[in-house]
C-alpha cells in the first residue's frame, strides 16, 4: 500500500488498458536515474501516458476522470459538479494530507524521535478528525460526495480513510463516513485490488 494505490484504484475503476510497473520503494527504485529523470520527486504514483510523465494523486485522479471518467459516468462533466469532485480531491490531499503529516510526523519513527513534538502531533489528530466531522456533514443530505451516484472523488477520498482506519484513529464521530466507506469498499474494482493485496 502506497499512494500509488489510489491511482491504480482509479485504473481498475475505469477499466483503463494500461501497463503497471513494480517499483520497490524499500529497495530504492525511486531514487534511480531512470526514474528520477520522469519524476524528479523520486515519487509514486507516476504514470507515463503517451509519452508525458504525469504524477501527484490528486492531479492523476483529476486527469484520469477527465479523459476516461465522463463517459463511463465515474467522472462529472465540466461544471459545478466537477468543482464538487475536485474540491473533495484537492482537500484530500491538502487539508487532511497536512493533518496527518503534522500527526504522523511526530510519532512514527518516519522521523527521528527528538524532532517529534507532542503538542503537535495532538493538534494534528484532532484536525484529522475535524476533518472526519466534515465528511460526515458532507454526507447528511447524498450517498456520495457528487450527489447520487459514485465518482472518482468518492474512492480518492476513501483511499486516505483506509490508512487512517489502519493507524487505528476513532471513527466513531463520523457514521455516516463509515457507512460510505463500506460501500464504496465492496466496489468490485476496490475488492480486486484489495484481493491483490493492493489499494
Ligand atoms: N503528494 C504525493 C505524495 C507521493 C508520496 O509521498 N509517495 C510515497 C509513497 S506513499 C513515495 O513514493 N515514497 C518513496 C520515496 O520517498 O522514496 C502524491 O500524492 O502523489
Amino acid at each position: 500500500m502506497s499512494t500509488a494505490s489510489i491511482t491504480e484504484l482509479m485504473l481498475e475503476e475505469l477499466a483503463v488498458p494500461c501497463e503497471k510497473v513494480r517499483v520497490d520503494l524499500r529497495g530504492g527504485d525511486t531514487r534511480k536515474a531512470e526514474f528520477l529523470a520522469l519524476n524528479p520527486n523520486g515519487k509514486v504514483p507516476m504514470i507515463v501516458h503517451d509519452g508525458t510523465p504525469i504524477w501527484e494523486s490528486a492531479a492523476l485522479t483529476m486527469y484520469l476522470g477527465e479523459l476516461f471518467g465522463v463517459e463511463r459516468g465515474l467522472y462529472p462533466a465540466p461544471g459545478p459538479t466537477r468543482g464538487v469532485a475536485m474540491k473533495w480531491i484537492v482537500w484530500t490531499n491538502v487539508t487532511l494530507g497536512d493533518a496527518m503529516s503534522r500527526w504522523t510526523r511526530n510519532t512514527l519513527d518516519w522521523t527521528p524521535a527528538e524532532q517529534h513534538n507532542a503538542a503537535a502531533a495532538a493538534a494534528g489528530l484532532a484536525d484529522i478528525l475535524g476533518c472526519l466531522k466534515i465528511l460526515d456533514e458532507a454526507l447528511a443530505d447524498r450517498p456520495y460526495l457528487c450527489g447520487a451516484s459514485y465518482t472518482l472523488a468518492d474512492g480518492h477520498v476513501n483511499s486516505y480513510l483506509d490508512w487512517l482506519r489502519h493507524m487505528k484513529v476513532d471513527f466513531a464521530a463520523a457514521p455516516r463516513v463509515n457507512a460510505w466507506s463500506a460501500t464504496l469498499n465492496a466496489r468490485p474494482a476496490a475488492v480486486k485490488l484489495m484481493a491483490a493485496g493492493g489499494a
